[in-house]
Parts: structure tokens; sequence; C-alpha cells
């Protein structure tokens, strides 16, 4: 297939990247910028080049840079991994030119998707369903505003060049129309330099469930099935699953030629998600499709059996999907929760900072993506994410009683983490009956905490125990300096541990 692939990402994905290159018996070259010398991405790559300041305007946004590793190197391929530069077009012309492959779509592909109007065009042409309201550009607000009211509110203005909820505004009425025309359309104009926007039919609490599709270059397009992905903190996914608890084999299969009919019209190809709402009758809504590997991934690979990253080299190569997987079905249940260095205590405010122990989950069904490593220095210059722990299991119930045994058993001291988020969300009655929605944790973050659930029989008296050892240690070992050094600090997380078990404070 390839040779050599540059993957032109940091952190987890650029990992789990270099993991599937490896199998595949590829060499990888990695790059990092200044603050990432000793990532564990560029200490796991078989090569790793220096490509600029913190600052990922100046490093990992730097088509140029990246370029010139590729040809330095000699590699044949690059994968973006997701975020940074991985759903700009101008990277893909760039490796077109310098006749490198591209591990994703066509930057034709990525441009007819990256607008939201021209996505839902496509989207009523190929006769999936979208959210009623329009698909072109609203160009002045009294038609904009005559248009609400025929549809009835409330309706949401949304920004053509749109992403993550930026320049989104709910409307609840016509008194509130020019307030939120004016907000949203300079929100717009300020986060993507087009000021257009658009306007729908506001549902109230949907769910959001994302159809994962792989086109090859032969023209065959496959459904591998449907993540939930309705667990969000300010349009930032927290939980994931997949199945979805809602989605029978029926939508599943409705869903699924949806976003395979889209992809198709759209000349997809790679790896690719078609996102959709879902209201509480079951209909489902077309949203935006996601022309990147998601860092949802492995939910899917988990109930799949695919190696997404594998197959996406191996599509990029030209390789053909194997017929079989139109009929794909999920095997089992995963879930996965995204944990960051941020201070739950703190309205989640960023804690970075170095990462004085760690002790990572294993046993049955547990998986880890992770890109940080005991004595590493999470740096404040990117998006915070650690690790992304994931479970599998038989059923829904057994797959959320993993994940919770695995949390218990993950210590990460030295920073703050939001682990804490998910011993609250995993017990949660709405969650375990599957009643969620993208309102559902705001909601319950909003709600005052739950009393703090008194300590299990015997666990007070081991944290009584694990203290007094831990000051014996202390003033016994004041004359071995060093040693003490090197035992203080998993002592220190023992008794962090313990702690949490006895004011299970959430
Ligand atoms: C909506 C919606 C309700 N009705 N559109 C948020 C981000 C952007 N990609 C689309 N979003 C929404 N669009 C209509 N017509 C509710 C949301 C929404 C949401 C969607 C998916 C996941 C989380 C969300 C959280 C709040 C709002």
């Amino acid at each position: 297939m390839f040779r050599k692939i540059l993957i032109a990402n940091r952190g987890e994905i650029a990992v789990r990247v270099l993991r599937a290159c490896r199998e595949l018996g590829m060499q990888t070259v990695g790059v990092f910028s200044e603050v990432d010398r000793n990532a564990l991405h560029v200490r796991l790559a078989d090569e790793a080049y220096a490509i600029g300041p913190a600052a990922s305007r100046e490093s990992y946004l730097r088509i140029d840079r990246l370029m010139d590793v590729v040809r330095k190197t000699g590699c044949d391929a690059l994968h973006p991994g997701y975020g940074f530069l991985a759903e700009n077009p101008a990277l893909q012309r760039a490796c077109a030119d310098a006749g490198v492959t591209f591990i994703g779509p066509s930057a034709e592909a990525m441009e007819k998707m990256g607008s939201k109007t021209a996505g839902k065009q496509l989207a009523r042409r190929s006769d999936v369903p979208t959210v009623p309201g329009n698909d072109e550009p609203i160009e002045n607000q009294e038609e904009a505003q005559s248009l609400a009211r025929s549809m009835g509110y409330p309706v949401v203005l949304k920004a053509v060049a749109g992403g993550g909820g930026k320049g989104m505004r709910i409307v609840p009425s016509d008194a509130a129309f020019a307030g939120a025309w004016r907000d949203a359309s300079s929100e717009a104009l300020n986060a993507f330099d087009d000021a257009r926007v658009f306007l729908e039919k506001y549902l109230i609490a949907p769910r959001h469930v994302e159809i994962q599709v792989f086109a090859d270059r032969h023209g065959r397009v496959v459904s591998l099935g449907e993540r939930e992905c309705s667990i969000q903190r300010r349009h930032q996914k927290v939980v994931e699953e997949a199945p979805s608890p809602i989605v029978t084999p029926e939508l599943r299969r409705k869903m699924g030629e949806a976003a395979v009919r889209l992809a198709r019209a759209g000349g997809y190809e790679n790896a690719g998600t078609v996102e959709f709402l879902v209201d509480a009758n079951l209909n489902f809504y077309f949203l935006e499709v996601n022309t990147r590997l998601q860092v949802e991934h492995p939910v899917t690979e988990q109930v799949t059996g695919l190696d997404l990253v594998k197959l996406q080299i191996a599509i990029a190569a030209g390789h053909r999907l194997p017929f079989e997987w139109e009929t794909i079905t999920p095997r089992g249940h995963a879930m996965e929760v995204r944990l960051y260095a941020e201070d739950p205590d703190n309205n989640f405010f960023p804690s970075p900072g170095k990462i004085l122990s760690r002790h990572a989950p294993t046993g049955p069904g547990i998986r880890l993506d992770e890109g940080v490593y005991e004595g590493y220095t999470v740096p404040l210059d990117y998006d915070p994410l650690l690790s992304k722990l994931i479970a599998w299991g038989n059923s829904r119930e057994e797959t959320i009683s993993r994940l919770r045994r695995a949390l218990d058993e993950y210590t990460i001291t030295g920073i703050r983490t939001n682990v804490s988020l998910f011993r609250r969300i995993l017990t949660e009655p709405d969650f375990l009956r599957g009643e969620i929605h993208t309102k559902w944790l705001d909601e319950l973050l909003a709600r005052p905490r739950p009393p703090v659930r008194p300590p299990r029989p015997g666990t007070e008296e081991a944290a009584a125990i694990a203290a007094a050892l831990w000051h014996l240690e202390q003033a016994n070992d004041s004359k071995a300096k060093n040693k003490m050094e090197s035992q203080s600090e998993p002592s220190r997380w023992k008794l962090q541990g313990r702690r949490e078990q006895v004011d299970g404070s959430l």
C-alpha cells in the first residue's frame, strides 16, 4: 500500500494512527511543536520533526512546513487525524501537488460539505429528510422574519459556514427575532468571515445520532451503523455509544441508506460521518457531514470489529470495500468517555500540568486510547483531551458496569480531570434507561449536586489505615530521602483514591 506515512497531528489521535501504520508494516513520521517535543506521539514515531512554536497557527496548521517534512522524509501518504487541517481542502490539494496521497476525501467533497446550506441541498436532492426550513442563505432580515412567522416559533438561525454551534441562535418568538438575527450574523462573521445565515424550525430536545459511512474509489459506499452522541456540553461531546439505545434495526437500515445515498451523491470517498437529529417520534433529519475520522470512532470499531484507520489507509491506496459490509450489524455494545485535563469543580476550566502518577485500567472489555504518560506535562496550548476510555460488553448494562469499574481503577494525579463527571452521568437513572437528548447534560449540570453519598461499609476504615500508613512512611523515611521521593508519589495517589471513594465527591 504505502511505505511511509506522515501523521499531521498530535495527542491521542496521532498515537492511534501510528498504531495502525505499524500494524500494516508502514514507517511513521511524526511532527511536533516546541511544547510537544516530549509528547507520546513523538516518542512512538519512527522519526519526528519540529514544525514550529506552540501556537497551532505556526505549527500544526502550517501546510508549507508539513509538506517540507513530507518531501524531506520521502513519505508517500499523509493522515490528518481530526481537528487542525483535517477538513481543510488546501492540505488535500498540497498533497496532490506533491504527489502524495491524502488519506481522506477529495478537496471538492470537503468544500461541498463545508457549507451547511450546500449540504442540506445535497441531502434534499438525495431524498434525505432535512429539518423544515430553508436551504439557501437568507439575504435580509424582513425576508427571514416573514419565513419564521409562516413556519411558527421557535426557529433557529444558523451560520452557513457554521459548526460547533457557532453563529447559532434560537429564536423563541417574533419579538426576539431582530436581536437574534443581529447576534447570529455578527458571530458568524467573526468566527467564519462569512455573515450569511439560514433558518430552520427548532426541535426542542432532539437526539444527536450519526452514521459512520465509508466509500471506496470504485463506487461502493457502506454504512457501519450509528453512534449516539447526545451527551454534550457546550457542543462538545462527552459520552458516545454504539448502538444507540433508541435505534431499531429498521431505523438503522433507513438512516444508513439515507447516509449512503448522500455520500454517493456527493462523490464522497474514504471515512465520513453523516449527522442527524432524531425527534421523540423517531423522525430523523439531516444536520451535516463531517469529512474526517471522528474522535468517537472507537465505539464503532468495538461493535463492528473493524479497524477504521486501517480501512481509511486501504481505501486511500485504492483497495475495494468488501461487499459483505453492506449488511453489517453491531455486535454487543460500546461506550466511550472523554477524559479531559479540566476541573469539574471550577466550571470545567482547563487544568494543564505535570502528570505525577498514572494507573491505567485494563481487564475485560476495556480499551484506552491515550496520548499521555506518567511524567508528561500536559501543555495549555491545545485541546486538553487526555484519553478516551472505551468499554465493550454484551449488553448496554454490562458495558456501563465495565466502564464504571475501569473509571474506579483509573488514577491520574498532578492534574485535575473530569472523571467525577462520568461517575455522576453513569449513575443517573435517565442515562441508565437511555433517555437522553442534546440538552440533557446541561440540565443535569444546572441541577444542584446530589448529597454526598455515605461511604460504603469498610471504606472509612480503609482510608484511615491508608492515611496512617502514609504518615508513618513520611516520618520513617526522613533518613532515606531518595527512597522516600520514589515512594511518595504512589502513596499519595493511593491516598487520593481512597479519599475519593470515601467522600464520593461528584
Ligand atoms: C438544531 C437543534 C434543534 N433544532 N437544529 C447544534 C450544533 C449544530 N451542529 C446543530 N445543533 C443543533 N441544531 C434544529 N433545527 C439543536 C442543536 C443542538 C445540538 C445538536 C447536536 C448535538 C448537541 C446539540 C446541543 C444543542 C443544540
